[in-house]
């Protein structure tokens, strides 16, 4: 970290994920001086953390990967399709180490407040350690799923078994094998966790409150081959993918589901259920995810999937998602996920027909029973978002906290930036394209955005960039009109922080596409940055 002699530094970066670890690259090599402070001991954020069994990631690894350096994507090779934790975490840390990014950021050290200071038109930033560091410019890569969610199960403290999150695995598997465990939580961790915990366990326990979608993940090896193929394509790749819906290569979809009959619904549906991924069955037809009929037809080609694959009848009833249309809630991508409930080793507990009264030291108390269990394994979720940005107790110009100035809903300019917190940019934040596409192509899509925004304002000689008020509420309606057309407006989930008690409903990300995305905002630096206040001057206040 190099600063002024005043101590001061251009930015402080928040964390060493994938967005800190670009941004540091980029803002570096462009000449600021940044300083980088991450909570754990190493790079890898999301993916350091997240260590539980299972853990793969459900975009494609060739495309959830870096593509800002050819020379990076031609040498290093996935071997999976959907490359486990671990491999990732191994990639970031090639990539730490390729660029030399270590030594950017301080470890083990957690931003724990953030004040601006309007007359040096400063970030005071305050640190776990006791220690204050001031910037012009604060940029979270805090992640959005990187706050877990209070363990807000009844009696739990009474436990006194062995205790795990997913969030937080800090166990090996083996001290699971042959022992009673209970999983609460299915969603993707669950759903990735149960069946290779149920490999090991004397017994499993899944205490499951809504049933969700879970398709087959298809992970298979990736041959030589088809690394090649990728490789020699790679930049064109790419480019596509900066361009489409989601940041993965987009299927060719142009019809809605009754546009077919009945039959060819039916083979349709068979063929994207091979194909898996978020380009699987929910991409089948342009109207899944905004008319409730259409989506029918899809839900109920994978209810009657459950019914094959679950021997148990009553069991596959209950696994059945009967309370919310497919795709509306975060699907599940799993291997041999309903498969395991046929083993005579693991039982099904629906929360919505006996909800946990509370625990003992070695059992769970349903309304209507009592199970048993040596181990508890939490997988219920992250205070997606908000939960990471408020963690880092920034106070704006105001003198409001965030978390006061979003109490009835979160209010972003691109995702990027709130008015009141004049130079704090946030890298995938809520109303962003980054809840619903390839996250790390929408992380650097972002970076590169913020980093010109910068430099624009260095030109400029200025040193204050804010969101107006009038460019923000813009934004808010735009998110808010791509969500009103959909299904996901009429689900509750993390999506729509109806996950965490008391969070105000909003919609946590922009649902228009990447392309859109990347258009709109190319446009608007080549507009001057309409919507942004730069140095007090006063350009367009309007989107
Ligand atoms: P999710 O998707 O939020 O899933 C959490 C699961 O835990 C879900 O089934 C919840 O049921 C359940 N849950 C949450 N709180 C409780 C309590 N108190 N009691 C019982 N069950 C509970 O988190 P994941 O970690 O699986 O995945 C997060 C994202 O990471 C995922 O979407 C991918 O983007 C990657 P509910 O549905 O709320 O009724």
């Amino acid at each position: 970290t190099s600063t002024s002699a005043s101590g001061i530094v251009d930015v402080i970066g928040v964390g060493a994920g994938f967005t800190g670890l670009y941004l540091s690259h980029r803002l570096t090599n462009a000449g600021w001086t940044f300083a980088g402070f991450e909570a754990g001991p190493s790079v890898g954020g999301t993916w350091f953390w997240n260590t539980y069994p299972g853990a793969r990631c459900d975009v494609e690894s060739i495309y959830y990967s870096y593509s800002f350096d050819e020379a990076l994507q031609q040498e290093w090779t996935w071997s999976q399709r959907f490359a486990p934790q671990a491999e990732i975490l191994s990639y970031i840390e090639h990539v730490a180490d390729r660029f030399d990014l270590r030594k950017h950021f301080t470890f083990d050290t957690r931003v724990v407040g953030a004040t601006w200071n309007a007359a040096d038109r400063l970030w005071e930033v305050r640190l776990d350690n006791g220690e204050t560091r001031r910037s012009r410019y604060l940029i979270s890569g805090a992640g959005g799923l990187s706050t877990p969610k209070d363990f807000d199960v009844p009696g739990l403290g009474n436990f006194a078994g062995l205790q795990v999150s997913t969030s937080r695995w800090n166990i090996s598997l083996d001290d699971l094998a042959g022992k009673r465990v209970a999983v609460i939580g299915t969603g993707s961790s669950g759903v990735q966790a149960i069946p290779l915990i149920a490999e090991v366990a004397e017994h499993v326990t899944v205490f499951q409150r809504t049933p969700n979608y879970v398709m087959p993940a298809r992970n298979t090896e990736l041959s030589p081959e088809q690394v090649e193929s990728i490789k020699v394509d790679y930049q064109a790749i790419r480019e596509e993918c900066r361009h489409s819906l989601g940041g993965i290569p987009e299927r060719p979809v142009a019809d809605k589901a009754f546009d077919v009959s009945a039959e060819e619904r039916q083979r349709r549906y068979e063929a994207a259920y091979e194909l898996s991924g978020f380009n699987g069955v929910g991409a089948e037809f342009t109207d899944l995810i905004t008319d409730v009929e259409a989506n029918r037809t899809a839900s109920e080609f994978i209810h009657d999937k459950i019914r094959e694959i679950v021997e148990d009848p009553a069991t596959a009833e209950l696994l059945v998602p009967k309370y919310h249309p497919l795709g509306a809630k975060r699907s599940c991508f799993g291997t041999d996920y309903y498969e395991t409930y046929n083993r005579p080793n693991v039982s099904l507990v629906s929360l919505r027909d006996e909800p946990i009264e509370t625990m003992t030291a070695n059992a769970i108390v349903t309304s209507k029973g009592t199970y048993e269990a040596d181990a508890v394994v939490l997988a219920i979720g992250f205070d997606a978002f908000t939960g990471p940005l408020y963690g880092l107790g920034l106070t704006g110009a105001s003198g409001a906290k965030l978390q006061e100035a979003w109490h009835d809903g979160v209010r972003t300019y691109l995702g990027i930036m709130t008015a009141d917190f004049p130079n704090f940019f946030m890298v995938a934040g809520p109303q962003s394209p980054a809840l619903a596409s390839n996250v790390v192509m929408s992380i650097e899509q972002s970076v590169d955005w913020i980093a010109d925004l910068i430099e624009h304002a260095l030109d400029a000689g200025a040193t204050l960039v804010e969101a107006t008020v009038e460019g923000q509420n813009d934004w808010v309606d735009i998110t808010e009109e791509t969500v009103a057309a959909t299904l996901y407006a009429t689900t509750d989930s993390w999506y729509r922080g109806s996950n965490i008690e008391g969070k105000p409903n909003t919609f946590m990300g922009y649902l228009g596409g990447v392309g859109k995305y990347r258009r709109m905002c190319t446009e608007i630096a080549k507009r001057g940055y309409p919507g942004v206040e730069i140095d007090g001057e006063t350009k367009s206040r309007r989107l």
